[in-house]
């Protein structure tokens, strides 16, 4: 199997307002990747600065601070094998319109400052933003009946 990796996703504000939560998580769940944690919250200013520091400067970066803190998100840790390739290709291009389809930013996107979802782009920033969510706690370590029938030992 692939190395066992921990990822974080944001199901964003849009997400949530259009009611593609369950939708969203479904599909996560159906591909067997395992729910780490989970919780809903408004972003606060200083966390979502840190989330996107990368992108301070950028034209679009205060309108991307502006929404991913303008209404709840869910914000969540997936584990599994090679988990941070794998949720980047499900959600799809960051501009929706070069998405796949199948993927989330196809199936439910139009517009790349609404694009529904965020995932960490490798393992480095997997730690990096787990943290930055997560670190007060809250991921839960847990086993699945079900595991090896989705994961080969
Ligand atoms: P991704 O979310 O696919 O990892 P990043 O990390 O390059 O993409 O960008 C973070 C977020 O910044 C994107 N999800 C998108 O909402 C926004 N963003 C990136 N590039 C642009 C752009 N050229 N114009 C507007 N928003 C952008």
């Amino acid at each position: 199997m692939g190395t066992n990796e921990r990822t974080l996703v944001i199901l964003k504000p849009d997400a949530v307002q259009r009611g593609l939560v369950g939708e969203i998580v479904a599909r996560y769940e159906r591909r067997g990747l395992k729910i780490a944690a989970m919780k809903f919250e408004q972003v606060s200013r200083e966390t979502a600065e840190h989330h996107y520091g990368e992108h301070k400067g950028k034209p679009f970066y205060e309108g991307l601070v502006n929404y991913i803190t303008s209404a709840p998100s869910v914000l969540m840790v997936i584990e599994g094998p090679d988990a941070v390739g794998v949720v980047r290709k499900m959600n799809g291009a960051t501009k929706p319109a070069d998405a796949e389809p199948g993927t989330v930013r196809a199936d439910f996107g139009l517009t790349i400052g609404r694009n529904l979802v965020h995932a960490s782009d490798s393992g480095e920033s997997a730690t990096r933003e787990v943290g930055n969510f997560f670190g007060g706690g809250g991921i839960v370590e847990y086993t699945r009946a079900i595991d090896s029938w989705i994961i080969e030992d």
